[in-house]
């Protein structure tokens, strides 16, 4: 498994011997165009296990193949908003659940920094599950980072979110060493400073049964949930489609039209109005592109 790519140069993970190989790509790629990605399983040739260097000469196909972090063969994502430094932008986390559907990757969401603002992270929660399965975690208490080494263990997964949520000091929880930079934030603006900028793949040991692997992204695209055709934006929340009903008006829009059934799920706690509020914001701005999509 590639986990690794630097200038041509890519180090792979190699199943059973568990060594590592910096390795090259032979030609037939490029005259194929394939280019190897971090999560490509390879086959490999000419192994120097001296020099610990090896040849790529075939690509498994591909499961799923995401574009930012370029990365192939995810099996889950991890969403890390903190409750509190930085103050979670929960419109950004929803187009990303809304992104992680699209692209059809499981996905869960952790309430990260739960030590900071207690009382916010009961109300992320609240907003999120059971529409989204929600943990919360504080470094401070490694216990809390348990159930999700259990979520992850045996899978690749990538964790994405906003700068400074806490993202890379996970990884170092369940890495076993320190391998990742950490960073303040900023004083002046309260915000992460973008310590992680390249992409790898991590093999994680601490707690783990099974050869588990992780990738700190310092983005997540979200392109995908800019084309979603707003009428269908309601698919995209489970909270909505596990619990359909019926709205006065068959096109309705769920965005505060009269005898709306979403009204009756805020009501009976099945939605919760700050998630809808969102929706109502997102499903705006999507309209707006879909009345402009030929200009
Ligand atoms: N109080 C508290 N601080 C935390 C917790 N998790 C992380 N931090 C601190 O928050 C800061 C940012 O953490 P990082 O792990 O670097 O954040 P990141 O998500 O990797 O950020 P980028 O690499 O910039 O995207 C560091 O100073 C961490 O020590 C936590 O659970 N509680
Ligand atoms: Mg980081
Ligand atoms: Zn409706």
């Amino acid at each position: 498994m590639i986990l690794k790519g630097i200038g041509g140069l890519y180090s792979v993970w190699a199943e059973g011997s568990g060594r590592i190989y910096q390795c090259s790509a032979r030609g037939i790629f490029r005259k194929d165009a394939k280019k190897p990605l971090i999560g490509d399983r390879v086959t490999l040739d000419e192994l120097d296990d001296k020099n610990k260097t090896a040849a790529i000469v075939e690509i498994a196909p591909r499961k799923s193949e995401l574009r930012r972090p370029a990365v192939a063969n995810i099996d889950k994502l991890i969403f890390v908003a903190a409750s509190s430094n930085p103050k979670p932008d929960l419109l950004l986390l929803d187009k990303m659940l809304i992104s992680a559907q699209i692209i059809k990757v499981e996905f869960v969401l952790m309430i990260s920094k739960s030590d900071q603002e207690p009382e916010y992270a009961v109300s992320m929660v609240e907003q999120y599950s059971p529409a989204v399965k929600c943990f919360v975690t504080s470094a401070k208490n490694y216990e809390s980072f348990k159930p999700v080494i259990e979520y992850i263990d045996g899978a690749t997964s990538v964790i994405a979110g906003q700068s400074g949520a806490g993202k890379s000091t996970f990884i170092n929880a369940v890495a076993g060493e320190n391998i990742m930079d950490t960073g303040n934030l900023s004083e002046k603006t309260g915000r992460g400073k973008h310590t992680t900028r390249h992409s790898e793949l991590f093999k994680v040991t601490d707690g783990f049964k099974n050869p588990t692997f992780i990738i700190d992204s310092p983005g997540f695209s979200m392109l995908e949930a800019d084309s979603i055709e707003p009428r269908y934006l309601q698919d995209y929340y489970p909270e909505m489609y596990n619990n359909k009903g019926i709205c006065k008006f068959q096109d309705c829009s769920h965005t505060g039209e009269p005898g709306c059934f979403a009204g009756e799920l805020i009501n009976e706690g099945k939605m919760h109005p700050a998630r809808l509020q969102r929706y109502s914001v997102i499903y705006k701005e999507l309209s707006e592109k879909y009345k402009n999509r030929y200009k």
